[in-house]
């Protein structure tokens, strides 16, 4: 969909991010990425010679001064973050700095010496609604109610990228993503996404039998699972629509699935039965999430992969 473009994807070596450099280089686009490494993997990118590669935080202002002074970009997809919710209450401080500040930084470099800008494209989450309890969740929830530190930073960095469209005209959109899972999704801290964590013991499970999963609470609770192929699509159906000029969209697929369901739809596909232990629901957990994707679905998106197309995909890739 975009194509001989150049594009700057911050975080472009972690999940989503190599996912789309993965998908923006094969249509002949000039692809530049900013990545620490805290999470993302070098080998997450197929064709790593081909892009510009630099390796630092974006808290970088050296570096962002830099790339943004060495190119003039179409897109900017905003994807780096400290992505861990846990994280983000342990340390709010520097939480801030890389959710935050960073943003505010891009903005203005974007503000100074952007002028081809097509779209800029922050990713922000379904952890700004909280404990707001009304189902599906809206984009026109008069109410919000982020609760942590990451949640918070998210909230106001989207609305700083969304205002900079009506302040000063600069091109921008922002994505509020709901439970993405998919190759490469990282499943090292017990704060990852529940699927890379539940596929990683299954691996595990083959080799030793002793392996258990844990669930938290009774497996009943529900999720907006959409596959990450399907949020490559809705971010550049974003980035390319004139009518997401300064709006924010739920990127999910309107469903909702259990943890229970999707451990039937695993051990099914493997042919396996992986022995679970329910435990103490955690603390803070919701017990059910699913977004309305009307708005996303006006600029024309409709999800490819339901939880049983998407895992089969991810398995044959992964497992
Ligand atoms: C997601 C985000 C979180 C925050 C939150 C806002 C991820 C990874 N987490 O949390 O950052 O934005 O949404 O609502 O995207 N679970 C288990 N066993 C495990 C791991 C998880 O039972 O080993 C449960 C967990 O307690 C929860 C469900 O699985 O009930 C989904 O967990 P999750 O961390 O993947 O996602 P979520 O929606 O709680």
């Amino acid at each position: 969909m975009i194509s001989n473009n150049t594009i700057l994807i911050t975080g472009g070596a972690g999940f989503i991010g190599s996912t789309l450099a993965n998908h923006l280089i094969k249509k002949e686009n000039k692809v530049v990425i900013i990545d620490d490494l805290s999470m993302g993997n070098l080998e997450n990118l197929d064709n790593s010679k081909k892009i510009d590669i630099n390796i630092d935080s974006i808290t970088s202002e050296t570096l962002l001064r830099k790339v943004f002074s060495d190119y003039q970009f179409d897109y900017i997809f905003h994807l780096g973050a400290i992505a861990s919710v846990a994280d983000s209450v342990e340390n709010p401080t520097k939480t801030h700095e890389v959710n935050f500040e960073s943003t505010l930084l891009i903005l203005e470099l974007i503000r100074k010496s952007q002028k081809n800008l097509k779209r800029l494209v922050f990713s922000s989450s379904a952890a700004v609604y909280g404990d707001e309890l009304t189902l599906p969740k809206s984009e026109d929830h008069s109410v919000i109610r982020p609760l942590t530190p990451y949640a918070v930073d998210k909230y106001s960095s989207e609305r700083y990228v969304l205002n900079y469209y009506s302040l000063y005209g600069i091109p921008t959109s922002a994505v509020r993503f709901f439970n993405v899972y998919g190759p490469k999704q990282n499943p090292a801290s017990p704060y990852s996404g529940v699927i890379s964590i539940l596929l990683n013991t299954y691996k595990k499970f083959k080799v030793d039998p002793t392996v258990k999963f844990n669930v938290f609470g009774d497996g009943e609770q529900t999720r907006d699972f959409i596959f990450v192929e399907d949020v490559i699509s809705a971010l550049q159906l974003v980035a390319t629509s004139p009518k997401s000029l300064g709006e924010v969209y739920n990127v999910g697929t309107g469903n909702s699935t259990s943890l229970n369901d999707i451990i039937n739809i695993l051990d099914n596909l493997l042919s396996l039965k992986i022995p679970v232990e329910y435990l103490k629901a955690r603390k803070g957990d919701i017990m059910h999430s699913f977004s309305t994707i009307e708005k996303l679905k006006q600029l024309g998106f409709s999800p490819e992969y339901d939880v049983y197309k998407g895992m089969k995909k991810y398995l044959e890739k992964e497992f």
